[in-house]
């Protein structure tokens, strides 16, 4: 038991990385410098403030990372793609989107077999949405460049899966407006009942919504 869920954490971790693929097939292999040329641009300091995640060295020296996560801005419309990398990993991109009260977002599906659902009571989930909203799913999207939007009438904090890829830790979150963090379903601690890579998950998910709500520690 304990051997899968941590199993299960690693494949969601390497979704969210994209590590290289080995497609080397008559091996004469040297010239093998293209894909590594990836670090040459060194004009950011030593803030990391891509899009890549790395875990460690989330806290050190102080807190004056901005940008962190890729929590944008709020706007009328934000976009998500749905993706299942080369090496099979599958995310959401951006993990957390954020939009105005009544604003709408867009899925689309840049590659692989993907939906998105709210975790609501209505789709057989734990309430991870605001009170009083009602329950969303895309269905199975699989055709490359296939969108469903949603229109967020409801000020919050929504956290939503992929139904096949939720346990690779396929989830994502919905910023709308600019609500009390401590009243969000959505920020409690994750549901019990759901495996660790699922709770890890949306343990990282809240503490990228938290910090872009200004709910640090206090
Ligand atoms: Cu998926």
């Amino acid at each position: 038991m304990v051997q899968l869920s941590s199993a299960a954490a690693a494949v969601g971790l390497a979704g969210c990385s994209g590590t290289l693929t080995s497609s080397s097939d008559s091996g004469s292999g040297s010239t093998e410098t293209s894909e590594e040329a990836d670090h040459s641009d060194e004009d950011d300091g030593h803030d990391e403030g891509g899009d890549e995640q790395s875990d460690d060295g989330h806290d050190e020296g102080g807190h004056g990372d901005d940008g962190h996560g890729g929590v944008g801005d709020m706007t009328p419309t934000a976009g998500v793609e749905m993706v299942t990398t080369d090496d099979g990993g599958t995310h959401f991109e951006p993990h957390v989107a954020r939009v105005e009260t009544g604003g709408t977002v867009t899925w689309t599906l840049e590659s692989g077999s993907h939906n998105a659902a709210a975790y609501h009571p209505g789709n057989d989930q734990p309430r991870l949405v605001p009170e009083g909203t009602e329950a969303w799913d895309s269905e199975m999207l699989s055709e490359d460049g296939a969108t469903f939007e949603h229109t967020f009438e409801t000020e919050g904090v929504y956290h939503y899966y992929c139904a096949p890829h939720e346990a690779g830790g396929m989830i994502g979150s919905v910023i709308v407006g600019e609500p009390d963090a401590h009243e969000q379903p959505a920020l409690d601690d994750p549901p019990a009942d759901k495996p660790d890579a699922v709770r890890e998950k949306i343990t990282e998910l809240n503490d990228m919504c938290n910090e872009a709500l200004g709910h640090g520690h206090d």
